[in-house]
């Protein structure tokens, strides 16, 4: 019977996104890791999606997808300046990640972001049938589960937070920080990518909601709350699948050619976030450059940065020092067909970007803190050759699970230096064996056991 309760996904961000035709009427399945593991178990299930559509519409009736009920939730251009732009890019993604950048605190985006949560939680709360399962998704909804409970009781509401959940230290700096673990105590299950994020919740729970429990379950009233850990995943099979193709060998090999067929190649894929180290990361080989501990005809790096939150000053301040940063390392490094640095500041294809990961030998992952970072797994999938070294940032969620890869801390820049010279100079059997491991453990925990694990502590 429990199987069969329908699952409503309340997410900031629909799964469709408008069609990209000339007339733009139609809808599509957005790209991304998430729509993949979620909008099949909806589908099954008979659940809905609530979510915005990411434009300022005034009014989006409500519509099928695919067999999906899809609710969408409308904002004004205001709200989407407030509650999206401020809140939540300004104040909270910068407080959760170690406050990296200055955190804004403004009354009028907390207001902005009560406003559209409640909204949120109104359109759930008409969605949902009785007893339905409803799982709310991410920093931008954590008020959601405790309006929800409100309007319905009969519902299971689960929580996952798909970013780090701060310490005490920096959590207490937010002037609402009560209303929003008030938000958040409102679901029955809250979920986090690791342990030490889900302890941390627990802790400030306890300490200014003043509750009983334990860093897993808390109490409130005669209510349970678990609180646990469920690290994301990707679609193994998907990747793997792809980088197996003969076309896929093919193009990165090419990539390899164009590059240079005897130079090492050091990747890099990111959102342009300036919690991924990007800047760090090339300061470090820059360093190797410098100091003669590299040199261009033996190896490239690519960076590969995809835009984002362009209209955050601290977006476009990142992008600036990393643009200016490869043309200071290209300007001072490079030589005729000798690039030691090949930036592309745009997003690549499923496709493309599998042909690249099958094409490294070493991929850097150097995020200053990350909830969990997919691109880590994505690269560990894509390696069915049992090629490549991964070399990872301690301070993203994947490290956790991804033990067998280099770990670093991108802050030390000489610490870094080292682990990119054993990367590169590995004995091929030693980087085999760690990639096999690496490939077991992505494989067997994979996106599609992380929602069904998850569902099942909700249910
Ligand atoms: P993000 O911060 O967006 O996600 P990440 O986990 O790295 O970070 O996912 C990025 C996704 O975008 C990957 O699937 C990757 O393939 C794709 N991508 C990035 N750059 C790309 C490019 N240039 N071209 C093509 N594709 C690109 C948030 C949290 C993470 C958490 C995820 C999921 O910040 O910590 O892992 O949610 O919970």
């Amino acid at each position: 019977m429990r199987g069969d309760r329908r699952v409503i996904v309340v997410a900031n961000r629909l799964p469709v996104m408008r069609a990209r035709g000339e007339s733009r009427t139609g809808w599509e399945v957005s790209p991304g890791g998430l729509v993949t593991a979620l909008l099949p178990i909806v589908q099954s299930r008979r659940g809905a999606w609530v979510g915005w559509s990411g434009s300022a519409e005034r009014s989006i009736r409500a519509f099928s997808h695919e067999g999906v009920p899809i609710r969408p939730v409308t904002m004004t251009d205001a709200e989407i300046r407030d509650y999206y732009h401020g809140f939540s890019n300004r104040t909270l993604w910068p407080l959760y990640h170690d406050a990296i950048r200055t955190p804004e605190f403004q009354r009028h985006w907390w207001r902005a972001y009560v406003e559209v949560n409640r909204r949120f939680a109104r359109a759930a709360a008409s969605t949902a049938r009785a007893h339905d399962l409803v799982w709310v998704q991410d920093f931008h909804l954590q008020l959601v589960p405790g309006m929800l409970r409100e309007l319905r009781p009969d519902l299971r509401i689960g929580f996952f937070l798909h970013i780090p959940f701060p310490p005490e230290e920096l959590f207490a700096w937010l002037p609402w920080r009560v209303e929003v673990l008030r938000g958040l105590i409102g679901a029955d299950v809250v979920g986090f990518q690791t342990f030490s994020d889900a302890q941390n919740f627990s802790r400030l729970a306890r300490r200014f909601l003043d509750l009983d429990g334990t860093d897993t379950e808390l109490s409130i009233g005669r209510r349970k709350v678990r609180v646990g850990s469920f690290p994301i995943s990707i679609d193994f099979q998907g990747f793997e699948s792809i980088a197996e193709r003969p076309e896929t060998i093919e193009r990165a090999r090419e990539i390899r050619r164009r590059l240079g067929a005897s130079r090492k190649m050091i990747l890099s894929v990111d959102r342009l976030d300036y919690t991924k180290g990007i800047d760090l990361r090339l300061k470090s080989y820059e360093m190797m450059l410098d100091r003669g501990e590299i040199d261009v005809n033996r190896c490239v790096m690519v960076q590969v940065a995809v835009p984002s939150r362009e209209s955050v000053p601290d977006y476009a301040d990142m992008r600036t020092l990393v643009e200016q940063t490869v043309g200071r390392v290209n300007g001072e490094h490079s030589s005729p067909g000798r690039v030691a640095v090949h930036y592309f500041r745009r997003a690549l294809g499923r496709e493309e970007l599998v042909a690249y990961y099958r094409a490294a030998d070493v991929m850097m992952v150097t995020p200053l803190r990350d909830g969990m970072n997919l691109i880590a797994k994505e690269f560990c999938a894509s390696r069915p050759d049992l090629g490549g070294v991964l070399l990872l940032s301690e301070f993203a969620g994947a490290a956790r699970q991804l033990r067998r890869a280099l770990l670093v801390n991108p802050r030390d820049h000489d610490g870094t230096a080292q682990s990119l010279r054993e990367a590169l100079t590995m004995p091929r059997d030693d980087a085999r064996q760690r990639m096999a491991v690496l490939r077991m453990m992505v494989r067997r925990h994979d996106v599609h056991e992380w929602a069904r694990e998850y569902l099942e502590a909700l249910a």
